[in-house]
């Protein structure tokens, strides 16, 4: 990994818990105090996400979804982050985020309804503190920001994690958010999770400098880390959203990761990057790792491996059979039922207007 950055303040935190090439000592696993079960919870939850994800894109490749963006190698950034929050802490996703929704709690299968065009908006925010998917890039940003002023002024002490990719970063809402928080010492971690690649642009032809370093330039610390160890994020997300909760501002995490799936199902990701590439990343990856180290450490055994593996594999069977069983909603609904909760009346007859049209000659 290259250097990590300079920091703004002295005494950081978060920085602490890290090496210069933003790898967490062993000193910083050790100040976690996760036990041996919460260490296998981050597995568990990982093995379940990645076959949830699975699941979905084999779903798209038998025609039951439009589409699927798989996170295939990012999960020690869903779970690690996710794990780190309190459940009052809000989190404001781009579309990359399934693993980090099921960890929150919301039902994968209502999640695909929004991919199988059954629905806009499948989960309550308000219930979750997990806003919408954002489709276009960065707008999440500053709606992150703007809602951790709001908190703020309420007095509340919930915190935002505001995750996004790293083109997101070439956005210009993205900067008019970090410059915001960074005046207003807003209470959010900005999670980027660099995997490297923006559709078929690569970082290095949209990015000249570092991500993490760019926090300094709006007033707060940043840090860059390895994105593929679960702990490191889970160490990382914690210590900024404590620091950011005690009223000391923002944070920018840039997770280095890789995008080991295409873009999404409509793209081939063969037409831009290398082989090399991908098995250079294969090699780092994030559960194989993870469960290595629990293995040595005596923390997990292969019955256990093999029974989190058997358990993913069913709540991934029952995640497709929910969602195959769900019925379609009237054809009006998905684009004007959750518009208005006093839709007016040209509304109305619009609506009334296109269920029709639908109806043939
Ligand atoms: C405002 C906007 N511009 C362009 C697009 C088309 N687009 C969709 S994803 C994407 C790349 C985003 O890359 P990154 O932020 O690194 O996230 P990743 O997909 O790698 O997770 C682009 C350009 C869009 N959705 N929204």
């Amino acid at each position: 990994m290259a250097d990590v950055v300079r920091v703004v303040a002295a005494d950081d935190p978060v920085r602490a818990l890290f090496s210069p090439a933003g790898e967490l000592t062993a000193e910083g696993r050790s100040r976690l105090g996760l036990d041996a079960a919460a260490l296998r919870e981050l597995y568990r939850n990982m093995v379940l996400i990645r076959r949830a994800d699975q699941e979905a894109l084999n779903l798209q490749r038998q025609g039951e979804l439009g589409l699927w963006g798989q996170f295939l190698g990012q999960e020690a950034i869903h779970v690690g982050a996710m794990t780190a929050l309190r459940s009052e802490d809000w989190v404001f996703p781009s579309y990359r985020e399934f693993g980090m929704a099921m960890i929150r709690g919301i039902d994968p299968a209502d999640m695909l309804t929004l991919f199988r065009g059954l629905s806009h908006g499948p989960w309550d925010p308000r219930k979750y503190h997990f806003a919408p998917l954002a489709i276009p890039v960065a707008t999440q940003v500053p709606h992150a920001v703007g809602f951790a002023m709001g908190c703020r002024l309420k007095h509340s002490d919930e915190v935002v994690l505001s995750t996004f990719g790293d083109g997101a970063t070439s956005e210009g809402d993205w900067h008019e958010a970090m410059n915001f928080a960074g005046v207003f010492k807003a209470p959010v971690v900005f999670l980027c999770q660099n995997n490297y690649w923006a559709i078929s642009v690569p970082l290095s032809k949209q990015t000249a400098g570092s991500i993490a370093e760019r926090a300094q330039g709006y007033g707060f610390p940043g840090i860059r880390i390895d994105g593929n160890d679960v702990l490191g994020v889970y160490a990382a997300v914690r210590a900024a959203a404590a620091r950011a909760r005690q009223g000391e501002g923002p944070y920018l995490i840039e997770a280095v990761t890789y995008r080991m799936g295409a873009h999404t199902s409509s793209d081939d990701p063969a037409r831009y990057r290398t082989d090399a590439e991908l098995q250079a990343w294969n090699a780092k990856d994030p559960i194989a790792r993870y469960q290595a180290w629990l293995v040595q450490q005596g923390i997990i055994e292969e019955g256990t491996v093999k029974a989190i593996a058997d358990a993913a594999e069913s709540a991934a069977q029952a995640m497709r059979s929910r969602l195959l069983a769900l019925p379609t909603p009237p054809p009006g609904q998905a684009i004007f039922g959750r518009v208005y909760s006093n839709p007016p009346e040209s509304f109305l007859r619009e609506r009334e207007e296109f269920e029709s049209s639908l109806e043939g000659p």
